[in-house]
């Protein structure tokens, strides 16, 4: 807090000044005083009112008032975060940035608070702004760099980097403008790429409109740049919203859009054509009337699209979306009941599912195998509005796959054709060396059930809710049908009786489906990658082992020291259990593996109903009596109180921390946890894991740099895009497949970092690592993962292949060159849970150094 008797000098100094008005002197004079004395007795709301006053009405104390002012508008949102007064704390932010719009902590700040409230995208902005505004504060870089990923999404990288999709638009734009197109419409513009190709051929009237805040001020800067924007009208807002002639003077003849995802509709591009159809485009050129004026009609580019599909096994795909195991660690799962991830088109449209996740199949870890060929699952023109509309209410189609290959049937992997024009079109099949994934329907088939050559899968597509859905609903096998699907619309297997080889594995199969129609919704639904942790065996089985040797250190201990079980204080007759609490994130099993440590009492911090239910079913079927599990959330009133103590006498024997999001990164606040949660240990107890090293290599991989920022020097198109979109780079990577990345390895695995959870005074937050290159390259990224060491003999990887964790990689900004022999020395920086690595050559010793 800024020095109270200073202010006052300055304070008085200031007003003297300002004599001309005596009452409103007096009343800005006596405000500030109020603010002051407010300040010093923690009156923060009072304070804050004061301050507002004072700098309203008297501007030039703003520079001199602004620490306190800023000191106060955090203590008083403190205040009203607590209380849950949400809205009046967003008001006090809103009224302190109309007095000081460009100041950097308090956008910061307002940032935070709006990230904590779900607000990603106002979030990401607020801080975007603190650090054009201040490029090396920190922690508005932090911030930045933690949600660039939503603010503009790391494919408009690939796709800028795409140049043979970027050449294809331009040159199906192009043709359409000269062949009498005059008026566009780009729907969707991103950076503003379309819109201006078509400008550049000679529209006379270009209109673009983009719905996410920061691609639309992106746009504008981009075009602003490229000097069109006298020639391109760029509106912030949804196509949907947009009316003739309140938002464009008149229909247009072309309308040009990417609005598409791996799934072809999931951005929503059948219900945005249909809308301009109806209403932004000239009617569509009729076939009957062939010398219709070109003018006077209107088209879509892209023209239409087909989809196709195909039947995979693949495990990779499977261990995300179903339990592929009956035990776990040294739990028996059969009592769990149904658990499944939230992609699923085989139930009725549910705003909680997904009909499909996405995929680039080709860098999937352990690969796939196709089961069927690829088939035509949809043929879709946009240019005819009846067509479209007709979509949803189109029958479910029917389709017949021979299977080729026998394997699991484990997804449906579909991609599509974008027909441009009549000569361009794109795809984004897995074959393809393009930038696209593919959308994958993942089939939650029975366990074991192989598909075999001479069945014919029965696939059920249809266009419910503007997605497209497949679904595999049945397999026929010499002559019967097998169903698969398991919603509460599928049909029961027609009569197995006569072959006693499929009859068998139909009530096997049934046996896992547990598709009893009366309760349908039964079943618990777990993130993909909260599946993929239920299927690590791996790490269930290393917990279950650093806990069972805990126990008994301790039992020992305890012996040693003569004092024989522990005896509870006050009962006196019963033994004391050891406590154990699981501060996992998500979904865990962990507190149920350490309760079968005997003489366990562990605490789960799993918040959901159902998945509470879930584990004390498993506590149920696995013979642990009920007591030995509490639900720690169930006793705290908010997370604050999430490390405290079971009760007030005694201590935790085990804590387990959740060290490492999915995506590769470290948690934030795993530091401060670890160090509260040092506080809260008995004597001889234990934090899970200890400690984390933190591991990587040195790669040269082209990959991440498309994936990163849009490269080279030449311009897009001949449009100058990269510098403003390269603005939201950002030097780590997420959700990395180290495994199957194309990359070059330029050094051995060497140790980066190490982080002692056991102890406060080891963490050195700076630290220089020496490599040395053991080939000729660029090296262009570090990809980095850890070794969680649960205790001195037991760790898990994060890189192994049944892990559910991801890798990161830290993309350098500049690609460094280095011979085989060279030594590279890396600065490894640990800022709040946060990596950062920077690269430099070392100076080779010339001979007399040596
Ligand atoms: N992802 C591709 C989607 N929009 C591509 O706000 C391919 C994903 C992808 N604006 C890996 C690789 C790839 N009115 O900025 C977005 C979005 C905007 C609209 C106005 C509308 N009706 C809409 C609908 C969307 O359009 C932009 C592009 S949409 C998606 C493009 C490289 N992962």
């Amino acid at each position: 807090m800024p020095n109270a008797s200073t202010r006052l000098k300055h304070g008085r100094r200031a007003r003297r000044r300002h004599r001309e008005d005596p009452a409103r002197n007096e009343l800005v004079s006596n405000s500030l005083e109020s603010a002051q004395q407010c300040l010093l007795n923690q009156d923060y709301g009072t304070a804050f009112v004061h301050y507002l006053l004072v700098l309203n009405l008297a501007p030039m104390f703003k520079d001199f008032a602004r620490e306190s002012f800023r000191f106060t508008l955090f203590k008083w949102t403190e205040e009203l975060n607590s209380v849950g007064r949400i809205q009046d704390l967003f008001d006090c932010y809103e009224q302190a940035l109309e007095l000081f719009p460009a100041d950097e902590v308090i956008l910061n700040s307002m940032g935070e608070h709006l990230f904590r409230m779900g607000f990603r995208d106002e979030a990401a902005g607020h801080f975007f702004k603190a650090l054009k505004l201040r490029p090396d504060y920190p922690e508005a870089r932090e911030n930045f760099y933690r949600v660039a990923n939503w603010l503009v999404e790391r494919w408009h990288f690939l796709m800028l980097n795409d140049h043979g999709r970027n050449r294809k638009y331009q040159q199906a734009i192009q043709k359409a403008v000269q062949s009498g197109c005059s008026t566009v419409l780009d729907i969707g513009t991103g950076t503003g790429i379309l819109g201006m190709c078509a400008k550049k051929a000679g529209a006379a009237e270009v209109f673009a409109c983009e719905l996410s805040k920061t691609m639309f001020e992106l746009a504008c800067e981009v075009i602003t740049a490229n000097g069109m924007d006298g020639g391109i009208r760029v509106l912030h807002m949804k196509s949907l919203d947009m009316k003739v002639p309140k938002d464009i003077p008149h229909r247009v003849s072309l309308v040009v859009t990417e609005t598409v995802d791996a799934g072809l509709f999931g951005e929503g591009i059948i219900e945005s054509l249909i809308h301009a159809w109806h209403h932004l485009l000239l009617p569509p050129q009729r076939e009957e009337n062939e010398l219709q004026e070109q003018s006077a009609t209107g088209r879509v580019i892209p023209a239409g699209a087909t989809v196709f599909g195909m039947a995979v096994e693949c495990l990779e795909i499977r261990r995300h979306h179903r339990l592929c195991r009956s035990d776990v660690g040294s739990l028996s799962m059969a009592g769990a009941g149904e658990l499944r991830s939230p992609v699923s088109c085989s139930s009725e449209p549910d705003e909680s599912m997904e009909p499909y996740t996405t995929e680039r199949l080709s860098r999937l870890p352990g690969g796939y195998k196709s089961l069927t060929e690829p088939f035509t699952a949809l043929n879709i023109d946009f240019n005819n509005v009846q067509e479209l509309e007709g979509l949803s209410s189109r029958e479910v189609q029917r389709v017949r796959l021979p299977v080729t290959q026998e394997g699991a049937l484990d997804a449906l992997a579909v991609w599509f054709q974008l027909h441009l024009d009549e000569e361009n079109s794109l795809s984004t099949g897995p074959e393809e060396d393009t930038c696209w994934e593919q959308a994958i329907y993942p089939v939650h088939t029975p366990k074991g059930f192989l598909l075999k050559p001479n069945d014919e899968l029965i696939v059920e597509v249809s266009c419910r809710d503007a997605y497209l859905r497949l679904c595999s609903v049945a397999v026929r096998r010499d002559g019967r049908e097998l169903c698969l699907s398991t919603g509460p619309d599928s049909q029961r297997p027609g009569n197995p009786a006569s072959n006693p080889n499929l009859e068998a594995e139909l009530c096997s199969a049934l046996a896992c489906l547990q598709t009893d129609q009366s309760r349908p919704k039964d079943f618990c639904m777990l993130e993909c990658s909260e599946m993929a942790l239920l299927n690590n065996h791996d790490y269930h089985q290393s917990f279950c082992r650093a806990l069972a040797n805990l126990v008994a250190q301790l039992k020992v201990k305890y012996h040693d020291q003569g004092q024989g079980p522990r005896v509870r204080a006050e009962s006196g007759d019963s033994c004391d259990p050891f406590y154990v609490l699981d501060v996992s994130e998500g979904f865990s099993l962990l507190s149920l593996i350490a309760t079968g440590q005997g003489d366990v009492k562990a605490y789960s911090s799993v918040e959901k109903n159902k998945q509470q239910e879930v584990l004390k079913r498993l506590a149920r079927s696995n013979r642990i009596p009920e007591q030995h599990l509490e639900f720690w959330l169930n006793h705290v009133e908010d997370e604050r109180g999430m490390l405290q103590r079971p009760s007030r006498e005694k201590l935790w024997s085990a804590i387990i921390l959740d060290c490492v999001e999915t995506c590769g990164l470290i948690r934030q606040k795993l530091m401060e946890k670890a160090s509260l949660a040092r506080c809260l240990l008995e004597d001889g107890g234990r934090i899970f894991p200890e400690k984390i090293v933190v591991h990587g290599i040195l790669v040269e991989s082209d990959t991440l740099l498309l994936e990163s920022a849009v490269q080279g020097q030449e311009p897009t198109l001949g449009f100058n895009i990269a510098p403003f979109i390269n603005q939201f780079t950002v030097p780590v990577h997420v959700f990395l497949d180290f495994s199957t990345l194309e990359c070059k390895h330029l050094s051995e695995f060497v140790e980066l970092f190490v982080l002692d959870l056991m102890e406060a005074t080891a963490n050195y937050t700076d630290r220089e690592v020496k490599v040395q290159a053991t080939a000729a390259g660029r090296i262009t990224a570090i990809p980095f993962w850890y070794r969680i060491c649960l205790d001195q003999d037991i760790s898990i990887s994060t890189l192994s292949h049944t892990s559910h964790w991801k890798q990161a990689a830290v993309v350098l900004p500049e690609p460094l060159e280095v011979r085989a022999g060279d030594w590279v020395s890396l600065g490894v920086k640990l800022h709040k849970s946060t990596i950062s690595i920077s690269a430099r050559i070392e100076k080779v010793p010339g001979p007399m150094e040596q």
